[in-house]
């Protein structure tokens, strides 16, 4: 038996010094000292020695087993060591490289204006929704309360597409409206919401361009009034334009608003003095808003004698180029590097 246990000391630690990893090591452990393990089976002799011999053999085993215990960890160091410097070896860094140089792709002046106004909405409270531009006749026009004969459907302002498989007419979208048409659907009050994205009209000049962006906004809950409306939009204006401004609202005429309102701000350029940007009135068109249609909150099925709403739109290029203080709008399209890079 003493001979079995020193056989069993010489494989153990001669196995334990070339295991090849943890989990080998692991194993020599179960094997040698487990409740099935040689150790084990050794020390089951015991019972028939007598108490000089069981000395002996349970002084050996002891020892036997401290060896082994410091072999393993000899070499779970050694290995995990061993590891380390692979490792190291791997993942070597050179430090002492160059970086990498700045990017010179920057965001479009549009984008850039459409994040801000974005930002600043959804600080207010207004998150922003999404919807598809190819839209419905019902979405873009019927639901908004724009009637059958009504100039805005007429075809030189709406991109008419060929009808769905169901004989449905479709449309590129004239405005983001129909965004704020789906979330109220969808939903009952209180709701708000902004609409940002791409809208297609047919008419092209120096200031208008078949496509354009559109940050459009709402808010339907009981009490709604006109009053929130001026003052959430006189914040915004300060905020976008980053200064204290005179602001008005003038009258105006939308179908889909009752009252209507335009919104003008202080000329940025000549400070109500009179310039060519202002057409010498010393003020810029830069907003339209008004309180929602009861016919619009009907619709979409939402109660017209309980709740009111307001709603507003923009323009993206024109508060871009406002902001940014370039004069055509037609440079935002030509993709003129040098343009771009100035206003980045
Ligand atoms: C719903 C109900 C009402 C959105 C509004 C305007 C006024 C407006 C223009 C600004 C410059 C369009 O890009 S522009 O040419 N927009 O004057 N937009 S009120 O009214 C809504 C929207 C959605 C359901």
């Amino acid at each position: 038996m003493l001979e079995e246990l020193s056989l069993l000391k010489t494989i153990a630690l001669s196995e334990l010094t070339t295991a090849a990893s943890p989990a080998d090591l692991e194993a020599i452990r179960v094997k040698t000292l487990g409740k099935k393990g040689s150790l084990t089976q050794i020390l089951r002799g015991l019972g028939q020695m007598n108490d000089a011999q069981r000395a002996t053999l349970g002084a050996m085993a002891n020892a036997f087993k401290e060896e082994f215990a410091q072999t393993l960890a000899n070499r779970m160091e050694h290995l995990k060591q061993a590891e380390l410097d692979t490792r190291l070896q791997r993942e070597w860094v050179d430090v002492t490289l160059p970086g990498r140089p700045r990017t010179t792709g920057t965001l479009h002046p549009v984008t850039r204006a459409q994040n801000e106004i974005i930002a600043i909405f959804t600080a207010m409270g207004f998150p922003p929704a999404s919807g598809p531009e190819v839209e419905s006749d019902w979405y873009n026009f019927a639901a908004l309360n724009i009637p059958p004969d009504h100039p805005a459907r007429e075809m030189h302002d709406t991109f008419y597409l060929p009808p769905d498989p169901e004989g449905h007419k479709r449309l590129l979208r004239t405005h983001t409206s129909p965004v704020q048409i789906r979330v109220m659907k969808g939903c009952q009050p209180p709701l708000r919401a902004i609409a940002p994205g791409k809208v297609f009209r047919c008419d092209s000049d120096i200031t208008h361009t078949p496509m354009f962006h559109q940050v459009e906004g709402f808010m339907v809950d009981e009490g709604v009034h006109f009053g929130q409306l001026k003052g959430l939009l006189e914040a915004f204006l300060v905020e976008f334009f980053e200064r204290p401004l005179p602001v008005r609202f003038r009258p105006s005429f939308f179908p889909f608003t009752e009252p209507s309102a335009e919104v003008d701000m202080g000329c940025l350029f000549c400070h109500g003095q009179g310039c060519r940007v202002c057409k010498r009135t010393g003020w810029l068109e830069v907003l339209g808003c008004g309180l929602i249609h009861p016919n619009v909150l009907a619709n979409v099925g939402i109660d017209r004698e309980r709740y009111t709403g307001f709603a507003f739109g923009m323009g993206v290029e024109r508060l871009a180029m406002l902001k940014y203080g370039f004069p055509d709008l037609r440079a935002l399209f030509d993709n003129d590097i040098r343009f771009l890079s100035r206003y980045a």
